[in-house]
């Protein structure tokens, strides 16, 4: 019959909560984690201490790291991810599906199902998301008034430092975690990733790499911002480990995922899902991890170094001792860059796949599309040095760099051209993810044109290190990515969740939002321009006007997130109203899943027959074909031992 094609659930539940409670999984973690961290501590301390070099210091960064690499690998052993090495090692039979019987516990756990993985990585994102934003309203609490007041300048720049790394390193899996692992599967036919224990991988090290980063605030912070430049790396108190631990722990599964997103998608496409088929979000999934490979391993050895120059005191980064703070400068921003366009391309992914189907018209020039996505990708590798046109770089490069930047306006206007192409004469359905997208090309205009004027160096030099900077990367970053990934939770998150969520809060959300974004950043500009410096607590008297202003916006724009909050408790777990299939009427696989989508997505792999994007065209085929349906047994009517 042909309902033996339906894979079966692997081992049955285990019995009782108790089971589950005790079993590998993250209360495990936490315990193991911290008794690693006390061992690994008390060991590192004793090799310290037979080191010279260690005396000299009055704290102890060996014992610090190896506390953070003992808490590490407790963490990792705890979630059970050395069960299946060690099972395999020992030529035990292992479980290839790990968790996905577990009923709530898989949240819990390591779990190999993508969909499982997507969600757990969505409650982790907002969790830190909403920590680095109360940092930003205690930031813009401190900035009300011209002088020091609540928060003294030292612990001012533990704040920001917290909040930028923070905001960096979870935006950074931002779409790929939670929207790039639900949607990948679902958009090209398959029924998981490429690698499933690797995904769960990367989904804990970002978690731990969260609470990593807070512990800095135990100890004694960590001052150089997110940038973490050298010598002033080399001399902060331990805090700083914790940065280059955590923020190295993000590079590492940065290169996962995606590894992880690239060999999903080269191997486990559906029949006919061709390249020139694959949905525009699932190619800016996969540039952005060509960039995330190629850029992330050299951020996680930039940092080694800087922990060795911070341990057993090499000198890559100290120039007392003959090394070079500008070596840490072109590695730091040898990633840096290209992680700027890490947090753009998703953005451009997502808006991009919504613009059709609320515009109720074919994606235009859809190949013209891909291509300047692969030209933002290949661009982002040779413009780093504009992040240093005044820390003492060979003049002679500095027309290079400010051509190659300025390069890379013609991609990115690409995009815009096909955004303007997909709305034009289109009778537009103003949804909640619509509207999010919508003013993603607005507030990434604003950010895009004043990049022109950081790129070119005269304007640069004038407006270095200020708050003109601040104004512009938060248009880029926050006003860009966070705006598509707001519309991307509104348009997505029924599907994954199987509930509707409320549009009249959706609504007020974004138009709080969007408001309360312009009149926080906006007038940042100005302060730039009229000489305000980033990251200090007291400036001229002659801005605090200003200021005030702007700390009110930026309250109520932290107000208007609360809002978002609302809504996803009232929607997903009081009110839980189920949504339907396929609310958008789009044509794009994944709505025409059922919802909630089955554990093993597609009961038959679809065969494609074309791009999702044929809106509005008279007798488009069928974007798959699903095959008949299968015909399931009923537990009367399955033979003993007969299906499966
Ligand atoms: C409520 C929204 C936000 C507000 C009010 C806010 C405010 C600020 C302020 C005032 C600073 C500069 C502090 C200084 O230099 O003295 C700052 C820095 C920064 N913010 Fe935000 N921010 C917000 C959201 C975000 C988001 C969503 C991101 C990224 C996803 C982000 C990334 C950064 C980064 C990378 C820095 C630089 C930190 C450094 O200097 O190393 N911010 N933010
Ligand atoms: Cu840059």
């Amino acid at each position: 019959m042909e309902a033996a094609s339906i894979p079966t659930a692997v081992t049955a539940p285990p019995s009782t909560w108790r089971r589950q409670l005790l079993g590998f999984n993250v209360v495990l973690a936490v315990l193991l984690a911290v008794g690693g961290y006390a061992l690994f501590h008390v060991i590192g301390a004793a090799i310290g201490k037979k080191a010279l070099f260690m005396t000299e210091t009055d704290q102890d960064d060996i014992a610090t790291f190896f506390g953070l690499i003992g808490a590490t690998l407790g963490w990792l052993l705890g979630l059970g991810f050395f069960n299946y090495p060690v099972s395999r090692i020992l030529g035990r039979p292992a479980s290839l599906r790990e968790g996905e019987e577990y009923g709530a516990w898989r949240y819990f756990r390591l779990c190999t199902d993508h969909k499982v993985v997507a969600i757990q990585y969505f409650v982790a994102v907002i969790f830190f998301f909403f920590i680095a934003g109360l940092n930003a309203m205690f930031i813009r609490g401190e900035l009300a008034s011209d002088n020091s007041t609540f928060i003294q300048s030292g612990n001012y720049l533990t704040l920001v430092s917290l909040h930028g790394t923070m905001m960096l390193m979870m935006m950074s899996a931002g779409v790929l975690g939670p929207l790039g692992n639900y949607l990948v599967p679902l958009m090209i036919g398959s029924r998981r990733m490429a690698f499933p224990r690797v995904e769960s991988l990367t989904l804990w090290l970002t978690v731990l790499a969260g609470f990593v980063l807070l512990g800095a605030i135990f100890l004694g912070g960590f001052p150089t911002g997110w940038t973490g430049y050298a010598p002033l790396s080399d001399q902060a108190r331990a805090g700083m480990d914790c940065y280059i631990v955590s923020f190295s722990l993000i590079g590492i599964a940065l290169v996962l995922v995606g590894l992880n997103i690239i060999t999903t998608v080269m191997t486990l496409r559906a029949p006919g899902m061709t390249w020139n088929r694959l949905p525009i979000f699932v190619w800016g999934l996969v540039t952005t991890s060509i960039l995330a490979v190629l850029a992330a391993p050299v951020l996680a050895a930039a940092l080694y170094m800087a922990a060795l120059d911070r341990t057993v005191t090499s000198s890559f980064f100290v120039p007392s001792a003959g090394g070079s703070p500008f070596l840490w400068d072109n590695l730091f921003w040898f990633f840096g860059h290209p992680e700027v366009y890490i947090l753009a391309l998703p953005g451009f992914g997502i808006v991009l796949e919504i613009l059709p189907v609320f515009a109720r018209k074919p994606l235009w020039g859809y190949r013209v599309a891909v291509a300047g996505m692969f030209g933002v990708a290949l661009l982002s590798f040779m413009v780093w040095q504009h992040h240093l046109f005044v820390s003492g770089m060979n003049a002679n490069l500095r027309p290079f760099y400010m051509f190659t930047t300025e390069l890379i306006s013609i991609p990115t206007g690409i995009i815009f051209l096909i955004g303007i192409g997909t709305l034009w004469r289109a009778r537009m359905r103003f949804s909640v993810p619509m509207l999010f997208s919508l003013s993603f090309f607005f507030n990434f205009l604003i950010g895009g044109l004043t990049g022109v004027y950081l790129s070119d160096v005269p304007s640069n030099t004038t407006s270095h290190g200020s708050y003109f900077v601040m104004a512009h990367f938060h248009y880029t970053i926050m006003g860009g990515l966070v705006f598509a990934l707001m519309g991307g939770i509104y348009y997505w998150l029924p599907k994954m969740t199987g509930f509707k969520l409320n549009e009249t809060l959706g609504k007020i959300h974004f138009w709080t939002m969007f408001v309360f974004f312009n009149l926080t950043f906006f007038p940042l500009f100005a302060a730039g321009l009229l000489g305000m410096p980033r990251r200090v607590t007291s400036y001229d008297p002659s801005l605090h006007n200003l200021n005030v202003f702007v700390s009110v916006a930026a309250f109520c724009l932290g107000a208007s997130m609360l809002v978002l909050l609302v809504n996803l408790v009232w929607s997903l777990w009081l009110r839980r109203e189920p949504a339907e299939s396929n609310p958008w009427q789009s044509k794009s696989l994944e709505w025409q899943l059922p919802t909630p989508v089955p554990a093993y997505n597609f009961e038959r792999i679809p065969v494609i027959n074309s791009a999702p994007y044929g809106y509005g065209v008279p007798d488009a085929p069928p974007v798959a074909d699903f095959g008949p349906p299968l015909v399931r047994p009923g537990p009367v009517a399955a033979p003993e031992g007969g299906a499966a």
